[in-house]
């Protein structure tokens, strides 16, 4: 059964280690000389620790495959995981061996650790939720599978040119990827293009086959995910597009070499490179490609395994089996299943969907209706006709059903039909996620709320009982004992361990808020955090922070509706003082922006010169130095935050009321001890009550209030009656902002004065402003900061992701 560490072969003593890194120093990488570490060191240190991963990996998996247990397939177009090593190192318990194996190179771990790249194949929150579920799901020793896209090229990498956003390549793979083992055996193949066919099988029944196709081989890389401390390794299979060889066979033979060599780049196009949209851009057909390519491997990969394992009957399949869509990205799984278990398996339509709608479970990340993907049937059509036959005979099924209960509701059947008609139809994914799914879940208590009353309002009318909450998490060894190892410390040397895998005994730390010497310490660590932070700043901004102000953050995409707006016109608000000799009352400030604007999101790159500008004239302004800088920091990704949310004072999480589905921002600033100022809006909610309102700055408009309000808003009329708005406006109008440039952020402008605003930052402008004096006078009593600094951590057990899995896995997958 259970392995225990003493059986395994490779020993984490210190000198076992020093002698494994030397062997893969010298043998598996080449080099001999110990005076040049530069890179290769890094690669020696996580083979080191890959070997010691190797072994458990294959217990883990020798204990699932043997067993007949119910098993998660996590099926995901973006996981982003950040660096590897040292979240290895720290849940294989290996730190002090590593460290001390190190000395003998007179090599430090930390400046190792410096030379892993990211692995960025996500977006934003919804790639990164994906990445803290795997670690929890090891961590719970959970059999949860991720399947996802080996992206050549992962998201771009940002520079600033004139303040403005330019995107490059980011060729993570280049030095090679240390963690991932290719598995060539399991190659699947995935079908595009072709037709159709019906026939009649020696049996007499009407089958259908997808014939004439052109196909793709689907490469699996395994990358290893590490449970902390349990010896449990979890994998995460990555597909990689690759030419089929009997393809290039006959281009070969037919002569033309460099056409072959071209239709091999054509399938390999298919894994080459995120989209670095988080919000969906329709109707790109490369992005359909990976869509589909993901969900049939990956399906065709556990049927295969099914069939190995258990023969070629599937009556028990959903019993064992179950996916979980991550957003609709991969929701071709839907129709997919029904293909395979049908048109490949044999099975009838009945079996088949009762199958697929028993194993399919559907998670929704926005309530933005124009981020809800849709497919045009035409591309469908052509690039997967099967699949297309499919979806239209599940429609018609499920509009009988609609209407049955309704009968004569034709408006209710049209707005519930999964294609929408029009001159280019166009297939509603998130309707076939629902249909085809037993659970539908959003990711915090507003947000599904928000599902059922309106965006899926028909749906919970026909099965309320699909619909379900799980509030986002995050784990709290990469952010916390990773990323803040003197936090970290302090609070174990507080309360013990435990909380690293029950993040509820963080509330032990109530009491210690009342203590002034460990409030005093609490101190003294955040700040060696905010110095870290501030080296980091002046390093890539040039832009030199006073510790003694206070750290206030935003970091996450840039988009209108999570307002970076509203957070420069405060600071332009706090310039506008302090010129003016208005300085009563203003606590020095310190405002740090990050976050990458989709390549084709016009006004948010605009938001990001427009910071840059700012930032620019702010900076130079040797009267205003003493309270305010502000620097935006370039290429905001995974590594960053680790450096950020523990030199964090105060939290920015300010989206309008109702759009911002969950954040999980805003929990690692928590986790942290960083104060939040936010509005009522996703997880924020739930931290709210969680802390108490002593310890948030909440602002802003309701979305009951913007829902009445919206109607009749008029921004024009608030700026006349706003002297403070007024004069910030009137500053970027006549080109204070601009002045080689003029006119540039006219379109910013234009937002703000807008009457359909949707965004409402002119609304809620006053209610921030209050909200930001109040953190301000907050921040200058010290004790009483430090204190609710302590109680936001000790509140914030609720927002681990081990708690989201294990409330996954008793309610949606039972596990
Ligand atoms: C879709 C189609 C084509 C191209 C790109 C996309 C696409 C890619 C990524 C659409 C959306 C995304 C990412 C969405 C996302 O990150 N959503 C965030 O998910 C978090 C985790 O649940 C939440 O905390 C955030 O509130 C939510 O914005």
């Amino acid at each position: 059964m259970d392995k225990k560490l003493s059986e395994f072969v490779l020993s984490n003593d210190h000198s076992q280690v020093a002698e494994d890194l030397h062997r893969h120093f010298n043998f598996t990488l080449g080099r001999f000389n110990t005076d040049d570490l530069s890179g290769y060191m890094m690669t020696a240190l996580a083979l080191t620790v890959r070997d010691r991963l190797m072994e458990r990996w294959r217990v883990t998996k020798a204990h699932e495959d043997g067993a007949k247990i119910r098993k998660v397939y996590y099926l995901s177009l973006e996981y982003l995981l950040g660096r590897s090593l040292g979240n290895a190192i720290l849940n294989l318990n290996m730190q002090d061996s590593v460290r001390q194996a190190l000395s003998e190179f007179s090599a430090n771990l930390e400046d190792i650790e410096m030379e892993e790249k990211d692995a960025g194949l996500g977006n934003g929150g919804l790639g990164r939720l994906a990445a803290c579920f795997m670690d929890s799901c090891a961590t719970l020793g959970l059999p949860v599978i991720g399947y996802g896209i080996r992206y050549e090229y992962g998201m771009f990498q940002q520079k600033f040119l004139e303040g403005k956003q330019i995107e490059q390549p980011d060729h993570w793979l280049i030095a090679g990827n240390p963690w991932e083992i290719e598995r060539n055996r399991h190659t699947r193949r995935v079908k595009f293009y072709g037709y159709s066919e019906y026939y009649t099988n020696d049996a007499g029944k009407l089958c259908a086959r997808w014939t004439n196709t052109q196909d793709v081989l689907a490469v699996p890389y395994d990358m290893p995910i590490p449970g902390y401390k349990n010896d449990k390794v979890n994998t995460l299979r990555l597909w990689k597009a690759a030419a089929t060889e009997e393809f290039n066979l006959q281009e070969f033979n037919e002569g033309d070499y460099a056409d072959a060599v071209a239709q091999k780049n054509l399938a390999e196009q298919i894994t080459m490179v995120l989209y670095p949209n988080d919000a969906s851009e329709n109707g790109k057909e490369l992005r359909l490609r990976q869509q589909y390519f993901l969900a049939s491997a990956s399906l065709q990969d556990v049927l295969d395994d099914w069939v190995l394992e258990q023969g070629d009957g599937f009556s028990q399949f959903a019993e064992y089996n179950c996916f979980q869509l991550n957003d609709t990205h991969p929701t071709l799984a839907v129709a997919e299943l029904m293909r395979l278990l049908m048109d490949e398996r044999g099975l009838g339509w009945d079996e088949a969907w009762s199958i697929t709608t028993k194993t399919m479970a559907y998670t929704n990340h926005t309530l933005l209706p124009e981020a809800l993907e849709r497919w045009s049937v035409r591309l469908l059509k052509e690039l997967l006709p099967r699949l297309l036959d499919i979806i239209y005979e599940i429609n018609a099924r499920f509009l009988a059903v609609v209407a049955h209960r309704w009968p004569g509701d034709v408006s209710r059947q049209q707005r519930m039909s999964i294609i929408e008609e029009g001159t280019d139809p166009q297939v509603r994914m998130a309707y076939l996620a629902i249909v085809g799914s037993y659970s539908v879940n959003g990711v915090a208590e507003l947000h599904s709320k928000l599902l059922t009353t309106g965006l899926f309002r028909d749906f919970y009318e026909l099965w309320p009982e699909k619909f379900n909450n799980k509030t986002n998490g995050v784990t709290p060894r990469r952010w916390l004992a990773h990323c803040n190892r003197g936090l970290g410390d302090l609070v174990t040397e507080a309360i013990g361990p435990g909380w690293k895998t029950n993040l509820q005994e963080l509330e032990k730390l109530r009491p210690l808020a009342e203590d002034s010497t460990f409030r005093q310490r609490w101190a003294d660590v955040k700040r060696m955090n905010k110095e870290r932070l501030r080296e980091r700043v002046i390093q890539k901004c040039n832009v030199k922070f006073e510790l003694d102000s206070i750290f206030d953050v935003q970091v996450k995409r840039i988009h209108e509706y999570k307002r970076q707006l509203l957070n420069i016109l405060h600071v332009i608000h706090l310039y506008d003082r302090i010129t003016r000799g208005d300085t009563e009352g203003i606590v020095p400030r310190s405002v740090l922006l990050g976050g990458k604007a989709a390549p084709g999101y016009t006004i948010a790159k605009l938001l990001i010169k427009f910071a840059n500008n700012v930032s620019t004239v702010i900076n130079s302004d040797k009267t205003v130095n003493p309270w305010l800088k502000l620097a935006f920091l370039p290429n905001y990704r995974v590594k960053s935050m680790e450096i950020i949310c523990p030199g964090t004072d105060l939290s920015e999480q300010i989206s309008t009321a109702g759009k911002e589905a969950s954040g999980t921002g805003n929990m690692k600033f928590m986790m942290n001890g960083a104060l939040t100022i936010g509005t009522y809006d996703g997880a924020n909610i739930e931290i709210l009550d969680a802390v108490g309102d002593d310890h948030f700055f909440l602002f802003g408009l309701r979305v009951e209030d913007i829902a009445e309000y919206g109607l009749h808003n008029q921004p024009n009329m608030i700026i006349e009656q706003d002297e403070d708005l007024k004069r910030v406006l009137r500053l970027i109008e006549c080109g204070h902002f601009s002045l080689f440039e003029p006119g540039i952020f006219e379109p910013i402008l234009q937002t703000i004065r807008n009457p359909h605003d949707p965004w409402m930052v002119a609304a809620d402008f006053r209610s921030y402003i209050d909200a930001q004096e109040r953190a301000a006078q907050a921040y200058s009593d010290e004790d009483s900061w430090f204190r609710s600094s302590i109680l936001n951590t000790a509140a914030s057990g609720y927002f681990s992701s081990d708690r989201t899995i294990a409330d996954y896995a008793r309610e949606i997958w039972k596990l």
